[in-house]
């Protein structure tokens, strides 16, 4: 075994996932595509303990609870089963925007962890295993695996991975509404939308017929097509989790404004589309040259970042400036705080 250290960066979904057709294996009930991000990474470092009897977790310089501890603990034990081995080991995990409460995004954060622990336990996995593995540890981070552009294949244990597709060069507008963590983490709520929505059979067949258009709209190059199913997914997704006994919520009021600027702006020449996860922020994807004209229209509502298409996962050598213990990456300042809370 060896110290590795892996990069990973966040992913937004044009076609989500919501729903699992397998909760331990972590399998979707429908595929999903996403963009994988070029900021907000997270770094994770993964130490040999072997003398230690428990694997210990720190997240942006400070000891992580329990739970958190034991969500990477029960990935990790996947790993080490993969390996035959059973060391414990340290894990150091810095997000580049303040993690509050957690893991800024459980999909960086797993895709990185993924990828370190497999170097660390000196796996030999292709992209697609990777993917495999990350998948284990959240479901959307299989994703991250990839660069840009990437789909999540639905099917069972070995079938089901993420792998990179060409599409339109495109940029995210990322809108901050509100940094606050959500009160309902996405895994419980599509737990409860799966158990108790009337239109979730629905949504399933539906997410798998705009999934097929989605991936011949990004092979034909079609932004435009890109960007109606985005939207559209976006609002059949919240619609089917507001359907959820009790009803669950994520938009607000500003996201809805912001849904119908976007809309003004396509109105008035401005050709850009709306999506938002499990929370009240919004991304936006709009060509190359018009994201800056439209991201200052944006800042009316909240923070705004401009973002690309990013890496996938990937080791850091001593020579990409890999961090030392006690370093503290997080900035302050960043406006996705929130917006990437999946875990
Ligand atoms: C997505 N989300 O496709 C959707 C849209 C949130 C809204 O993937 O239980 O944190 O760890 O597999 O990956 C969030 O779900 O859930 C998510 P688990 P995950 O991006």
């Amino acid at each position: 075994m060896r110290a590795t250290t892996a990069r990973a960066y966040p992913n937004i979904a044009l076609v989500k996932y919501w729903g699992k057709a397998d909760e331990d294996l972590i399998l979707p009930a429908a595929g999903s595509l996403s963009l994988t991000l070029d900021h907000f990474e997270t770094t994770t470092t993964v130490v040999p303990a072997p003398d230690a009897e428990a694997d210990v977790l720190e997240l942006d310089g400070a000891v992580a609870d329990g739970g958190q501890t034991s969500r990477i603990s029960v990935f990790l034990d996947h790993v080490r089963a993969l390996a035959g081995r059973e060391d414990r080991v340290l894990v150091r995990s810095r997000n580049s925007v303040p993690t509050g409460a957690g893991l800024a995004s459980s999909a960086s954060g797993f895709a990185a962890l993924a990828t370190a622990a497999a170097a660390a336990f000196d796996l030999d996995l292709d992209a697609r295993d990777l993917s495999r593995l990350a998948r284990r540890g959240s479901g959307s981070a299989c994703r991250s695996v990839a660069e840009g552009m990437a789909v999540w294949h639905a099917g069972d244990d070995a079938s089901s991975f993420a792998e990179s597709i060409t599409a339109p060069d495109m940029r995210m507008i990322i809108v901050t509404v509100n940094r606050a963590r959500k009160a309902v983490s996405s895994r419980e709520a599509m737990r409860l939308t799966a158990a108790t929505s009337p239109f979730y059979s629905g949504w399933v067949s539906s997410t798998e017929d705009y999934l097929t258009q989605m991936v011949a709209a990004c092979a034909a190059e079609d932004f435009t097509r890109i960007g109606e199913i985005t939207e559209s997914h976006a609002l059949r997704m919240h619609g089917l989790i507001q359907s959820t006994v009790p009803p669950i919520r994520f938009l607000n009021p500003t996201s809805h404004a912001i849904f119908d600027a976007v809309a003004e702006a396509r109105e008035s020449g401005i050709e850009a589309y709306s999506t938002a996860d499990a929370g009240p922020n919004v991304a936006v994807i709009v060509r190359p040259h018009e994201a800056e004209a439209l991201a200052g229209q944006l800042s009316a509502f909240g923070d705004v970042r401009v973002v690309g298409p990013g890496p996938g996962a990937h080791l850091l050598t001593d020579a990409d400036e890999v961090p030392a213990a006690g370093d503290n990456a997080a900035a302050a300042d960043s406006p996705v705080a929130g917006e990437g809370s999946r875990a």
